[in-house]
């Protein structure tokens, strides 16, 4: 029993040391880091961020995403409406040839819609993207709150 609750102790500290950067790989696309904010037990919607890498010549497009926590995901991004910043749902996202698109807090990402459970932070909840091109990816998104890296990266999304 003792053992046992050792093992999963030391399962749970590998798991903490590796969220700080996870990527996945779909054909020529890579994907870093997909995260998530903490969000109160009573949220009905949640929003993920990554970076998409396009290494190929040619563009891919961001179609439609799914996952297992809420009905449906939507593709969104921030417009300026007078002063305030407002959310704008996208029909697609396009990944340049040769280029990077973040999802980041103040610009893209991706709206979990009627969620069906709350992620907890420290958890890892499966999001399948779907792309034009590289087809499905699955990516597991890490439920933490944002780092200093976070932030500088909405800043380039600003540019
Ligand atoms: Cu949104």
């Amino acid at each position: 029993m003792s053992s046992l609750k050792v093992l999963f102790t030391s399962a749970l500290l590998l798991g903490s040391a590796v969220v700080s950067a996870h990527d996945y790989h779909g054909g020529a696309l890579d994907i870093a880091h997909p995260w998530a904010r903490p969000l109160p037990p009573v949220a009905t919607v949640g929003v993920t961020y990554f970076t998409v890498t396009n290494k190929s010549d040619t563009e891919d497009v961001l179609l439609s995403a799914e996952s297992s926590v809420s009905e449906t995901v939507e593709i969104h991004t921030h417009v300026k409406d007078g002063d305030m910043m407002k959310m704008r749902k996208l029909d697609e996202l396009v990944i340049p040839a040769h280029g990077e698109v973040t999802l980041a807090p103040g610009g893209h990402h991706l709206m979990l819609m009627n969620l069906k459970r709350v992620p907890l932070e420290g958890e890892r909840f499966p999001v399948t993207l779907y792309f034009k091109k590289a087809g499905n990816v699955a990516v597991e998104v890490a439920v933490e709150q944002p780092k200093a890296t976070h932030n500088e990266e909405a800043q380039h999304g600003h540019h």
